[in-house]
């Protein structure tokens, strides 16, 4: 179990109350779509994928990352059991959407990196560093009830 100190959760919880879940969701969601293409087989029903211009305008991409992001704030409320809270999600893509887990680890670096953007200045080696071991432990969590 991944454990987060005091001053790692005030690091990771001020910079969550300024992100726009809308924004970010659907910018990280097409970024992973540009830069791994062959995640795009996931969403084969969102329309127009052809191009990054594509991607990134595709209201479905923006409408699904809004979901996905705003699903990624429970592990902001719940550092103390990822596991516990990520038990349902990880089940539903394993057993329903068959979304390989390193998937979830290419998000979450994708995040950090479109986080990073965002925040420029404010975005110190701290923040990375605990921003980068929640996106890991998110990504662990979700895989855990993969057989
Ligand atoms: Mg997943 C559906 C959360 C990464 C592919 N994802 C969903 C749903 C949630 C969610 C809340 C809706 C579940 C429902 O309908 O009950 N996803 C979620 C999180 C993360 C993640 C929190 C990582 C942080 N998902 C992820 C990745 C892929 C993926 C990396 C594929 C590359 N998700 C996926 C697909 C669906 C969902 C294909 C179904 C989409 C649909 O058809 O509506």
């Amino acid at each position: 179990m991944v454990h987060f100190t005091a001053e790692e959760k005030a690091i990771i919880t001020n910079i969550w109350s300024k992100v726009n879940v809308e924004e970010t969701g659907g910018e990280a969601l097409g970024r992973l779509l540009v830069v791994y293409p062959w995640t795009q087989r996931f969403f084969d029903s969102f329309g127009n994928l052809s191009s990054p211009c594509a991607i990134m305008g595709n209201p479905r991409v923006k409408a699904h990352g809004k979901k996905v992001l705003t699903s990624f704030g429970e592990a902001v409320k719940n550092m103390d059991h990822l596991k516990e809270a990520f038990a349902k999600l990880s089940e539903l893509h394993c057993d329903k959407l068959h979304v390989d887990p390193e998937n979830f680890r290419l998000l979450g670096n994708v995040l950090v990196i479109v986080l990073a953007m965002h925040f420029g200045k404010e975005f110190t080696p701290e923040v990375q560093g605990a921003w980068q071991k929640l996106v890991s432990a998110v990504a662990m969590a979700l895989a855990h009830k993969y057989h």
